[in-house]
């Protein structure tokens, strides 16, 4: 363990990839407060202030001390005036009244309503609203909407969907995926990504990365997997996106840009063992046949060929922040481009591999 160093706050970069963050928050109430705003800002379409509350939260999660005077943001960046006003006002206050305004906001209430349906984003939202709609009743109630087949999905499991995914849930869920793909291709490497890589205990949905470092390929393994649950009963919806990862293709500048790769967005039955609390339930009218055992769940499968395994898993392990900096990072500070399938150096007009040395490890280990 190297001694702790005192804290500089001009040394600290303006890159979430370069700060090392942990999950311990000291300065949760500013960046609950941060977070409300870059919402409502997304909800808004204003993504440069959308961002600057975003990074000021990334900032803050990263410092190793909680915020008590403004002295104490001096020198660190992404500080802007807007972000100021917000810290000092919680310093004095105790609490936002910009972010309380956001929260007691009709458009922000419904938008924050319709986009936590799954399928919906914020331009269905934004129509919506348009509409003289504000909440999920009146959008159930509405038999003139046509909704997509991914949010019929999500008004039918709505109650499991918003319930968080806990890590036990994401570990029975990785043996169902880990043993279903084995089934097929059983050298495949499955790796939990997302939150739950970063060591989160909670999330929205599992993600998952699947490779096959062996010379096989199988561009049928997703098809097959899905078809599988079909018949076993698990799965509840899907939707296949078929790869549209071009050979020579140059990695794309555009910081949020999704990945071409062959990916499956599902919902898959959890079987949960049904609690028996017979002995303290006397009533007879309960017929337990009538009790859910199960849980809905939403899963993401990505397939990534072995070559790109490594940029696809450091994209796909998150979070936003840190994969919009790593590629802000790459451009400006080493004039290279990153995104999910190769790192590309401009100075040099090539692609450079990444060599997975030990694909048996979980975490593996990488060497560019
Ligand atoms: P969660 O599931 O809400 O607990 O949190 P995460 O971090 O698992 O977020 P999730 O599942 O939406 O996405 C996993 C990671 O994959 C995320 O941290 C970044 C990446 N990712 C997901 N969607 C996109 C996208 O549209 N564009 C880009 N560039 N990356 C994405
Ligand atoms: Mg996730």
């Amino acid at each position: 363990e190297s001694e702790a160093l005192p804290f500089v706050a001009s040394k600290v970069s303006q890159y979430s990839c370069q700060r090392k963050t942990t999950l311990n928050n000291c300065n949760k109430k500013f960046t609950d407060a941060f977070e409300i705003m870059a919402e409502n800002y997304e909800f808004k379409e204003n993504e440069i202030f959308c961002l600057e509350f975003l990074r000021a939260a990334s900032v803050l999660k990263f410092l190793p001390f909680p915020v008590i005077r403004m002295k104490d943001i001096q020198g660190l960046p992404c500080m802007g005036d807007r972000v100021r006003d917000v810290i000092e006002e919680i310093i004095e206050e105790g609490e936002s009244s910009r972010a309380k305004e956001v929260l007691n906001d009709e458009r922000y209430k419904s938008f924050k309503q319709f986009t936590s349906v799954f399928g919906v984003g914020v331009k269905t939202s934004e129509k919506w609203y348009r509409m003289g709609l504000r909440t999920l009743e009146d959008i159930k109630a509405d038999k003139s909407l046509k909704l997509s087949k991914m949010q019929k999905a999500g008004f039918l499991y709505y109650e499991d969907l918003v319930s968080c995914v806990s890590k036990a849930e994401a570990d029975a869920v990785s043996l169902i995926v880990r043993n279903t793909v084995c089934t097929f291709l059983p050298d495949a490497l499955v790796t939990i990504t997302g939150g739950f890589r970063r060591g989160k205990k909670t999330g929205h949905d599992i993600d998952f990365l699947i490779t096959n470092p062996g010379p096989r390929e199988d561009d049928d393994l997703l098809h097959k997997v899905v078809d599988l649950w079909k018949k076993q009963g698990l799965l509840l919806y899907c939707d296949i996106i078929e790869s549209t990862f071009l050979k020579e293709q140059m990695p794309s500048r555009k910081v949020d840009a999704m990945d071409s790769f062959q990916k499956c967005f599902a919902i898959l039955k959890l079987c949960q063992p049904r609690v028996d609390n017979s002995c303290y339930n006397t009533s007879k009218n309960i017929d337990m046949a009538e009790v859910k055992d199960w849980k809905a769940i939403r899963v993401d499968l990505i397939i990534a060929p072995f070559e790109q395994y490594a940029f696809a898993l450091l994209g796909w392990t998150g979070s936003r922040q840190f994969g919009r900096d790593l590629r802000r990072y790459a451009i400006h500070e080493k004039k290279m481009i990153l995104d999910n399938h190769a790192l590309y150096d401009r100075k040099k007009t090539l692609v450079l591999l990444v060599r997975v040395e030990h694909p048996c490890h979980e975490e593996g280990h990488y060497s560019v």
